[in-house]
């Protein structure tokens, strides 16, 4: 369905950085509407907006917002109950720095490492998989990432009590290697893999998968028909373009 709402998102249910905030406004109860655009498919209008040419990109009346920590912390700011960030100092502080390791190290090994030879590299670019990129990330960068969680991560429940931005912020990477066919060893990584698996039930992101799925399925170009057809709250108007552009950051 075509919406309309006073918040919009842009960006793919792909994404997990959009993933994150589609989860925080899911868990808050805010209505929004989304623009689907693959990233690398945003127009000029969207490159004003966002000058790096990533998404997520919050629309909130006049306000633009880039980087989808930013967007989070303004949702919080703005809309404080259910709090994303533990009472506690000292909580607190660990699940900012827990969710900066997600965004950084999970975004670079997972997504650019792995995920984008497998995916984008494919789909978006039309070129081969780099053998030797793809075998470093899943024989060597991902296992150190999945050792350096399965020593924070709890045996049960959340991190610190209830949901807060570093559990999600942490759960949304790992849909995209389910989309990449990553098989994560649950007999090696036990607690990493039920704590994916639990924060990924939670209905602020299972809402959300059956438009992933759509996406994963659907050829770019029609994803935003698709969406809509499925019901999707998608916008009215799109910043999308036919061709993709790399960004500034592109890899
Ligand atoms: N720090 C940013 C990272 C966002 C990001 O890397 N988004 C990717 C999509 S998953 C993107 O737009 N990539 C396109 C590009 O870098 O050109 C955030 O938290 O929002």
């Amino acid at each position: 369905m075509v919406t309309t709402a006073p918040l919009t998102v842009i960006g793919s249910y792909i994404s997990p950085y959009v993933r994150k905030v589609l989860a925080v406004l899911e868990y808050k109860g805010l209505p929004y509407a989304i623009d689907p655009i693959v990233p690398f498919f945003g127009d000029e209008r969207f490159a004003r907006l966002s000058p790096a040419r990533r998404v997520p990109v919050l629309l909130d009346g006049e306000l633009a917002l880039a980087d989808s920590t930013v967007i989070c912390e303004y949702l919080q700011d703005k809309h404080p109950t259910p709090a994303l960030w533990p009472d506690d100092t000292v909580a607190r502080a660990r699940a900012r720095a827990l969710e900066e390791y997600a965004d950084s190290v999970l975004g670079e090994v997972f997504i650019w490492r792995y995920f984008n030879q497998l995916v984008i590299n494919r789909f978006v670019w039309n070129q081969p998989v780099d053998e030797a990129v793809l075998a470093k990330a899943r024989d060597v960068e991902i296992p150190a990432a999945l050792d350096h969680l399965e020593a924070l991560l709890p045996a049960d429940g959340l991190l610190f009590g209830p949901l807060s931005l570093a559990d999600i912020a942490v759960a949304t990477f790992f849909r995209n290697l389910g989309f990449a066919r990553y098989q994560l060893d649950a007999t090696r990584w036990p607690r990493t893999a039920a704590f994916v698996a639990r924060v990924l039930a939670l209905p602020c992101f299972d809402t959300l998968a059956r438009f992933e799925q759509i996406c994963t399925r659907t050829p770019i170009a029609q994803q935003r028909a698709a969406l809509i057809a499925a019901g999707a709250p998608v916008s009215a108007q799109t910043l999308g373009r036919a061709d993709p552009v790399k960004g500034v950051l592109s890899k």
